[in-house]
């Protein structure tokens, strides 16, 4: 197994810091940059498969979108032993998708490896059907805004009756004073797990105008423009959150 290597794309002064890109540098630090920079990362990942557990229907196919190294789809299948489980992961990052396919040849046994499908596809225009759960964990806030709704809508109808989607994001929040708050707490989270002033400040221009946060009563409306019949919040920490939102069976 490669050892895990640390952070430290931000370390050094930049002379022009360029949007973030999902590439091979990115890839090397993946699993730590996501671990220190987002509160909760490890519970949201763990309680994606015992969720998927729940809502998975034998017969269906589990997605998970813009999958970078798979860590969903590892809890997935840490849950989910059942013959014929199909999980297709999808990223439209080489890097990221050549990567994963490593990971799970070393994590996951032959057999259950089988029904693991990884492509490198832009989940915007790539088909969902006959699914029962979609994983979009961390991926939705990097999409055009306008490329939102008709994504949710497709993956409704590409779900099961009672079939679910499980949307963990960055969020932000409508009172000003409370986006200040937990915006400036997310940013002692950082400095606690040993990202420096810079490091901070150039990661944030990297991310300007590619991650948009949005709001939880923009998420609920949103839901419910797609079709789904409810949508809550299961897990909140600071201004990172995730929601469960569920097909009318
Ligand atoms: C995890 N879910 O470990 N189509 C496909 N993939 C995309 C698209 C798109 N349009 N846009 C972005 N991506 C993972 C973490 S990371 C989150 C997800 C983060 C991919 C992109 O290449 C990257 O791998 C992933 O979405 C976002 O829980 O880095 O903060």
């Amino acid at each position: 197994m490669k050892k895990e290597q640390k952070d430290a794309i931000f370390a050094n002064p930049l002379d022009k810091v360029a949007t973030f890109s999902f590439d091979d540098k990115v890839v090397q630090v993946f699993p730590d940059m996501i671990k220190r920079s987002v509160p909760g990362y490890s519970n949201m990942i763990g309680m994606t498969g015992v969720i998927a557990r729940r809502y998975w229907q034998p017969g269906t196919r589990i997605y998970d979108l813009g999958c970078s190294l798979g860590a969903s789809m590892l809890s997935v299948l840490h849950q989910i032993q059942e013959p014929g489980l199909e999980i297709v992961g999808l990223d439209n990052s080489d890097a990221m998708i050549e990567r994963c396919r490593e990971v799970l040849s070393q994590e996951v046994p032959e057999a259950q490896r089988d029904g693991v499908h990884l492509e490198c596809a832009d989940i915007c225009e790539a088909p969902i059907d006959n699914a029962s759960v979609v994983i979009l964990n961390f991926t939705f806030q990097f999409l055009p805004l306008e490329q939102r709704l008709p994504l949710l809508k497709r993956i409704h109808e590409g779900l099961a009756p009672g079939g679910v989607i499980v949307l963990s994001e960055k969020v932000r929040f409508e009172s000003a004073e409370q986006q200040d708050t937990l915006f400036d707490l997310h940013l002692d989270f950082k400095r606690a797990n040993g990202y420096s002033e810079l490091e901070i400040s150039q990661k944030r221009a990297a991310l300007e105008n590619f991650l948009q946060a949005e709001s939880f009563d923009i998420h609920h409306q949103r839901f419910r423009d797609a079709g789904f019949a409810q949508s809550s919040v299961w897990f909140q920490y600071l201004n990172f959150a995730s929601l469960l939102a569920i097909k009318a069976r």
